[in-house]
Formats: structure tokens, C-alpha cells, sequence
């Protein structure tokens, strides 16, 4: 088949059609080639394909709050955020707090800063995050990520059977200055995908809450408030969207563009469960007098191709999830939702 093709050339390769790089590519440049306003009908077509590929129904959960469960992802398709209320209990908190005590972190932002406890972190650092292998051998936490009220929120959500891609767990350290996340931006992890955020501290003002802008996670909404922000002023509309355009956004800028009113500030005790469309603006607070830890599980419709996964061995993981709720997932299920974080 390939006996026109010079094999000599660099090229040459791409041409194969096994070749699994090419497909990579071509999934990544397809991700940066849809206008973000399309996601939604491409978001649509994906869940559309992978249904018949994998043929997994809904997860079978039958807790009490069926008609909330619309409620929820009707709320993260319009607001972007969903609060779930408290799921996990002070003393399972208490286990996974001494669990990673002790445990080292490293600088979310500068990866070549030796790892240090986070009680001993350098001044510089303003988040301290436990590697992906320590947040998934955590008592709790996979298994959280794994409850079928989640999964099932986030299946009406997606319109496909979820994948968790990846987990995070860090300290947000009061400091002089935001950098980074903790000033307003949108993440691109997939064409649609939504992250759980789990309060593992008390969050208050003064402790660096999770902050988001409700609605902004609707690209296609976008143009039509930039319309009407500008109101026919050509220079104007040249500015709002350049600033949406820019990667991070301050406070004013937003409160411009977005007003006031839409910035929705998520403060909660310990326990407190979020569900976010990233991809809608926010930030973490800068804390000001106190430290908060948080976890975090990214999940998505498709690996996100350019970030590096990272699995941990965890051969008890479907007997956990089995024994936990029981009868919500085939261990087909289970393999599919963790294939990304563990096996
Ligand atoms: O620290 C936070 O609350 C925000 C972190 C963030 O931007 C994210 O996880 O996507
Ligand atoms: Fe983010």
C-alpha cells in the first residue's frame, strides 16, 4: 500500500495507517483548530460516538435525589458550578489529613524547587502540591471521585460515561501576591469537562475560597455580551475582546466585563463538595490570614493527549468500589472510569 512512498523521507511514516502518533496529532490539532464556540456541538458528537464504541448505559444509581441529579447538571451547563453539600465526614477528613502528614509537596508553578513539607514551605511558594501517586493511595479520596451520585451527575453533564484524568491535592499558602491560578483564567482541558473540588480545611474568606464567574463557561453566550457590552463602539468591542482573549484576567477586568454580580465566591466547611466547569472563569482566592487545602479530580470525555497521565497500581480499587456501592458499576465500568489514574 505504501510502495509509492519514499520511506526515507522523515515524513514517510505519518503514512502509516497504524501509526498511533499520527492519530495523536491529529486529535491535538484538532482541539486547536474548533473555534471554542463549536465545543458544545463537537462535545455532542464525541459523546455521540464513544456511546456507541464503549455501548456503557448510565451508571445505575437510585439514591433519592434522581430529579436533583438533572437539577446538578443542568446547574454546571448554565451556572458552570454545582455545590453537592458536605460528603465526606470530619473523622474520614481527620484520616486523609493524617495520612499525608508528613508527606512532601512541591511548587505547583516551579517543579525544579526541591520537594519540601508543607509546613517548611519557602516563601516564594504560594501552593504546595502532594504528587498524583500520594493523592490516589489516600484513604477516601478515589473513592469519592468513583461515588455514583458524581458519576452520575457528570454522565447527564457530559453525555457520555466520564474519565477521570487526573487528581490534585494542594496547600494555598496566605502570601503578598496572586500568580498563577489564583488569578482569574479558563482551563482547556477538553471540549467539555467539569472538575470536583473537595474542601479538605475549613474555607472562610480569609482562608482562599474558590471563586467563579456564573455563566462564563458558555463561549457561545460570549459574543452576544460583547455586543452588548460594546454597545456599536468598535473600539470598544476591540478591548473586550482582547481581555477575553488574554490567558489571565484581574479582578476589575472581570468585574467589567462579566459585572459584579455574576462572581460567584464558594466558601464551605471542611467536607464541602464542588462540581465546576473550568472552563468557566475562575480562580482560587489568594488566603489572607489562613492556609486551605483542597482536592481536586479533573474529569473529562477523551484523555486530554497533551497532558502526561500518571497511573498508580491500585489492585484494590474495584473491590472498593464494589463493596461501596454495590451493584452502581460493572468492573468494566470501573476499569473505564479510572483507566486514566489507576489500574
Ligand atoms: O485553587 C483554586 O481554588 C483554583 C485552582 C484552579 O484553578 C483549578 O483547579 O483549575
Ligand atoms: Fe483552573
Amino acid at each position: 500500500m505504501n510502495d509509492l512512498i519514499d520511506k526515507t523521507t522523515p515524513i514517510a511514516r505519518f503514512f502509516q495507517y497504524d501509526n498511533l502518533d499520527w492519530y495523536r496529532r491529529f486529535l491535538l490539532s484538532l482541539r486547536y483548530n474548533i473555534n471554542p464556540r463549536d465545543y458544545n456541538n463537537f462535545a455532542d458528537i464525541i459523546a455521540k460516538s464513544m456511546n456507541q464504541i464503549h455501548g456503557f448505559g448510565a451508571p445505575s444509581y437510585d439514591g433519592d435525589d434522581m430529579a436533583t441529579l438533572d437539577d446538578w447538571a443542568r446547574g454546571i451547563r448554565q451556572e458552570g458550578y454545582v455545590e453537592l453539600g458536605q460528603m465526606i465526614d470530619q473523622k474520614s477528613i481527620d484520616e486523609i489529613l493524617a495520612y499525608l502528614k508528613g508527606r512532601k509537596t512541591t511548587y505547583l508553578w516551579d517543579k525544579s524547587l526541591p520537594p519540601f513539607l508543607p509546613d517548611e514551605a519557602p516563601e516564594q511558594v504560594s501552593v504546595a502540591s502532594y504528587d498524583q501517586t500520594t493523592i490516589a493511595m489516600a484513604p477516601h479520596l478515589v473513592r469519592l471521585a468513583n461515588h455514583p451520585r458524581i458519576i452520575s451527575v457528570l454522565h447527564r453533564y457530559l453525555g457520555m460515561y466520564p474519565s477521570l484524568m487526573s487528581l490534585e491535592a494542594f496547600w494555598s499558602f496566605p502570601r503578598d501576591q496572586a500568580e498563577h491560578a489564583q488569578l482569574f483564567h479558563v482551563d482547556q482541558h477538553c471540549y467539555r469537562f467539569c472538575k470536583l473540588f473537595l474542601y479538605l480545611t475549613d474555607v472562610d474568606e480569609e482562608s482562599g475560597p474558590h471563586v467563579y464567574v456564573s455563566g462564563s463557561g458558555d463561549y457561545a453566550a460570549h459574543g452576544r455580551l460583547l455586543k452588548e457590552k460594546s454597545g456599536g463602539d468598535p473600539a470598544l468591542l476591540a478591548k473586550y475582546q482582547e481581555l477575553l482573549r488574554k490567558q489571565r484576567k484581574t479582578d476589575a477586568e472581570v468585574e467589567e466585563l462579566f459585572g459584579k454580580d455574576r462572581i460567584v465566591t464558594k466558601t464551605g466547611k471542611a467536607g464541602t463538595v464542588l462540581l465546576g466547569n473550568t472552563g468557566s472563569l475562575h480562580k482560587g482566592q489568594l488566603p489572607k490570614s489562613k492556609k486551605r487545602l483542597i482536592f481536586s479530580a479533573l474529569y473529562t470525555m477523551l484523555p486530554t493527549i497533551k497532558d502526561e497521565v500518571s497511573i498508580t497500581p491500585l489492585a484494590h480499587l474495584r473491590d472498593e468500589i464494589n463493596a461501596a456501592y454495590p451493584g452502581a458499576y460493572s468492573n468494566d465500568q470501573i476499569a473505564y472510569l479510572n483507566r486514566l489514574v489507576a489500574v
